[in-house]
């Protein structure tokens, strides 16, 4: 048999074609590993919030089976500005929607489906709950964000995979295209067990659309999404929390968001209920436990049958916000004339930062005040557009002469809150003992918390 070998411009062929195809390139070292603009973006805002309204809040249910008749969805007094001045007194600074729960009713006029606020008594089948929220977060300065449930128990296509993905990609184009920019989109979990989604081809779709969104996702997206699931709905995270994880080898930078109502189990209304409200020290807890170990808490806020968020929720939110205000609106690094050798550290501007020598593995922050300073808690904040950095620190004080530690750990991240008894002294020290490469810091500031508990 003639042997046949490829002529030159076959094998230049099969090099480009080689060259071009798509090669997944998994970045093996953790410290190589970057956020992306729209997660630094996001990490900003530190707080988020979800609200859940549907037939449930109606019916006294938290997960609906999807028989409720449309008609139960009738609120008499639905304020979408009353949420959203609410959850800001809180210091939150996006809100997602919950445009259809599991229960696959939805909020919004959806052309694919007549269970949906078109069939109910409110607003004469006229309303739109997703656009009202919409309009009023975006004129009061917060981002918006979608939910829409892949779990859907009403529609008979969700028993077809393949039926179903069109029509959520439908659903997903209508919420993607219509409202504006989508801060954060969540695919969530919850009850699919045992069906398949082609979320691959979802977030391709939603990406089109909104390029700069944030999907959340928990573990089967886990390539395709920017956030993850912290894994619990109680609202805390572990006290070394890194926004790099690895699953099966493949390393991401994937920061965390704590989802937790703020009434205690319950995401949707439920009447006689105001016991599960979470205290204020609660949601103080849950706000070191989260944002306090660089993490995002997203809390879920239940407007009640009338369409309001209750008076009682309205006045814990403020509370909080102002707790959070006051605790930590008195860095004491500025207020007492702190000085020391990384000045943008100390600044009080989280828009500067200090940088260790290029290259370097550790450093030391070192502040001196004119007047001994009494404080309970330290917070630090990392320069994360260059990766996650510092590896292991501690907090120390002088006591007469020699460093006394107040509080040691490994991961600081966007932020970081370190509680301890108060101690009173006029040098202080962020002892970086180690860092993968040079650390950057934004932040190092000083406050006195039981001067104001
Ligand atoms: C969960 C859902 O099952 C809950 O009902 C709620 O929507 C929460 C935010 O996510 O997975």
């Amino acid at each position: 048999m003639p042997v046949h070998f490829p002529c030159i411009r076959t094998v230049c062929l099969l090099l480009l074609v080689t060259m071009l195809a798509p090669v997944e390139i998994y970045a093996q070292n953790f410290s190589e590993i970057k956020p992306s603009p729209q997660q630094i973006a996001w990490q900003e805002m530190e707080i988020g919030g979800i609200f859940h309204f549907a037939p449930n809040t109606f019916m006294d249910r938290e997960w609906g089976d999807g028989t409720a008749e449309p008609s139960v969805f009738n609120p008499s007094n639905f304020d979408a500005q009353q949420w959203i001045q609410a959850v800001k007194a809180a210091g939150i600074k996006y809100v997602v929607m919950v445009a259809k729960h599991h229960d696959g009713f939805c909020l919004w006029p959806s052309r694919l489906t007549n269970y949906s606020v078109k069939s109910s008594p409110w607003k004469g089948g006229k309303g739109d709950v997703v656009w009202e929220v919409a309009d009023a977060a975006r004129r009061n300065g917060l981002k918006f964000g979608i939910y829409l449930s892949p779990w859907d128990r009403h529609d008979p296509r969700y028993a077809d995979a393949a039926a179903y993905d069109k029509y959520y990609l439908g659903q997903l184009d209508e919420l993607a295209s219509q409202y504006g920019e989508l801060v954060e989109f969540w695919m969530d979990g919850a009850g699919s067990a045992g069906h398949t989604y082609d979320f691959n081809e979802m977030v391709q779709e939603l990406r089109m659309w909104q390029p700069n969104t944030m999907v959340f996702a928990d573990t089967a997206l886990y390539r395709a999404a920017d956030l993850r699931w912290v894994g619990n709905e109680v609202g805390t995270v572990p006290y070394e929390n890194w926004n790099v994880v690895d699953r099966a080898g493949y390393l991401r930078w994937r920061p965390v968001e704590a989802d937790t109502p703020l009434r205690k189990l319950h995401w949707f209304w439920h009447p006689n209920d105001e016991g599960s409200l979470k205290s204020l020290s609660e949601l103080l807890d849950l706000y070191e436990q989260t944002v306090g170990r660089g993490a995002q808490p997203m809390l879920g806020i239940a407007p009640d049958h009338t369409g309001r968020v209750p008076a009682a929720d309205v006045a814990r939110l403020k509370e909080f916000g102002e707790a959070v205000r006051i605790l930590y609106g008195h860095n004491l690094v500025v207020e007492k004339q702190g000085r020391g050798n990384a000045e943008e550290a100390l600044d009080g501007d989280p828009d500067t930062f200090w940088s260790a020598p290029t290259g370097s593995h550790h450093a030391m922050i070192e502040v001196s005040f004119p007047q001994p300073v009494t404080f309970d808690r330290a917070l630090t904040m990392e320069w994360l557009n260059d990766g996650q950095h510092v590896q292991k620190y501690t907090i120390e004080v002088l006591a007469e002469t020699t460093w006394k530690r107040v509080a040691e750990g490994q991961a600081i991240g966007h932020k970081k809150i370190d509680i301890f008894p108060a101690v009173t002294t006029q040098r202080v020290r962020l002892n970086l003992l180690a860092t993968s490469t040079e650390a950057h810091i934004r932040e190092f500031q000083l406050f006195h918390g039981t001067a104001i508990e």
